[in-house]
């Protein structure tokens, strides 16, 4: 089991876009163990993109990412952190394949709606970086023990 930080991104919330994303990711079976509503300031921004630093496109990320509120979300499953970057689409909304979250949502490349973890290593700086101690919640779902199953 894996976990991840995803992201819906001041455009979504503001094209009111927050239950059409969120059900992409609990049809497929992703499990919403976080979830909030948060006006993230500057500095979790610039931190949350540090990786970014510098580039030209990154003055322009921050002050979009706090513009308007996001909803932070953890969500667990198996492969969580890949399957849900197939499911947000590639990074620019005009190149992003139909079916895909941003491929059916956006055309722009920075309004792109979602964000996701890259790797186990990200999701795991992301998620302290938008989640405290005791808001990740441990609970049982009956399909658990379907997939334990498998
Ligand atoms: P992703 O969000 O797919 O992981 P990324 O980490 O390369 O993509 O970039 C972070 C965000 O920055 C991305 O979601 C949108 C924005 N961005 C990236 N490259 C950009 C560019 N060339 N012009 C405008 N925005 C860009
Ligand atoms: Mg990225």
């Amino acid at each position: 089991m894996e976990r991840t930080l995803i992201l819906l991104k001041p455009d979504a919330v503001q094209r009111r876009l927050i239950g059409p994303i969120l059900e992409r990711f609990e049809r497929k079976g992703l499990k919403v163990v976080g979830m909030k509503l948060m006006q993230i300031s500057d500095e979790l921004a610039a931190t949350h993109y540090g990786d970014h630093k510098g580039k030209p496109f990154y003055d322009g990320l921050v002050s979009f990412m706090t513009s308007a509120p996001v909803v932070a979300m953890a969500l667990e499953g198996n492969k969580a952190i890949s399957v849900c970057r197939k499911l947000m689409g590639a990074t620019f909304g005009c190149d992003a394949e139909a079916g895909t979250i941003r491929g059916d949502f956006g055309i722009s490349n920075g309004f792109n709606l979602v964000h996701g973890s890259d790797s186990p290593e990200a999701a795991e700086r992301e998620l302290g970086l938008f989640f405290n101690e005791g808001e990740i919640l441990e609970y049982g779902l009956i399909d658990d023990s379907w997939n334990a199953a498998e």
